[in-house]
């Protein structure tokens, strides 16, 4: 597969015929490499992910040929972000990116807090944010041409099953504009999500807020109540038995 359209938006981009996962391939690539060697904006793809990883030790698989699996290098502390807080917004922020560049190709897709990308219900993408000193790896993944035979769980789709074009390099180059604009405006603002309009931006398209939610956390009990807003550092307001919760990690599935 080729990536021209991908090539002129990236600082670097590096195509590897398979990789174990693109998020593990460009953090040992930038730990080892002079720093200049990879400047913030630098994409790892490929369309064979042997070892994809979701969240909480979760796995992200597809058979190889059928989804992309890209990352992307940001040096926040470089870019202006001092605030270790304001990192709450990249996932979602990249999420954002991948929900508009699936709208473009007419495909009516919906953030899920805080990393999916659902259509009608059904992942369609999935992020992966991992933060070390001064770097984010954004890792995302979206299936392309599986049928639905080959999705890797019954709440999965594609967008072929979806009826979409999924050729690679527009899907990748869709997003990655998306992501530099919104990212490029958020730091600009000194990553202060509300001034730079980003929280406003995934607010509008994060189908999460205003629905009942059930909220399982990584430590404690889950929390059932209503999805009301997003706050200063992109984490999920719930409402549940008279208090609002502030939620930075964790599960949620939409009751209604
Ligand atoms: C995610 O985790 O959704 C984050 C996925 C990130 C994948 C990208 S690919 C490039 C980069 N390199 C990596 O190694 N990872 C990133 P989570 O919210 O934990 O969801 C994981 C769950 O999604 C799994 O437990 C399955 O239920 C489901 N799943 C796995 N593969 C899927 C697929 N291809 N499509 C839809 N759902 C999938």
């Amino acid at each position: 597969v080729a990536f021209p359209r991908s090539s002129a938006l990236a600082a670097r981009l590096v195509i590897l015929t398979e990789a174990t996962s693109t998020n593990d391939e460009l953090a040992a690539r930038v730990a080892r490499d002079p720093v200049a060697d990879w400047p913030e904006f630098s994409v790892i793809v490929t369309d064979n992910q042997t070892s994809g990883r979701g969240r909480l030790g979760r796995t992200w698989s597809a058979p190889p040929g059928t989804m992309l699996a890209t990352s992307v290098l940001l040096r926040p502390t470089a870019a202006g972000i001092h605030d270790a807080d304001a990192l709450g917004w990249i996932p979602l922020i990249a999420g954002l990116a991948m929900v508009r560049a699936v709208r473009e190709l007419g495909v009516d897709a919906e953030l899920k807090w805080p990393n999916d990308v659902l259509v009608h219900g059904r992942k369609l993408s999935g992020v992966l944010c991992e933060a070390a000193t001064g770097t984010v790896i954004v890792g995302a993944g979206i299936n392309l041409t599986l049928t639905a035979e080959q999705l890797p769980v019954p709440t999965a789709t594609s967008l072929a099953i979806e009826g979409a074009d999924a050729d690679a390099d527009a899907v990748l180059a869709g997003y990655l504009s998306r992501l530099r604009d919104l990212y490029g405006s958020f730091a600009v603002a000194g990553g202060d999500a509300g001034a730079s309009g980003v929280r406003d931006a995934v607010s509008a398209a994060c189908a999460t807020l205003g629905r009942s939610v059930r909220v399982e956390r990584p430590a404690g009990e889950p929390l059932a109540g209503e999805a009301v807003a997003l706050d200063g550092s992109g984490r999920l307001v719930v409402h549940a038995d008279g208090r609002h919760t502030a939620v930075s990690a964790g599960d949620v599935i939409h009751l209604r």
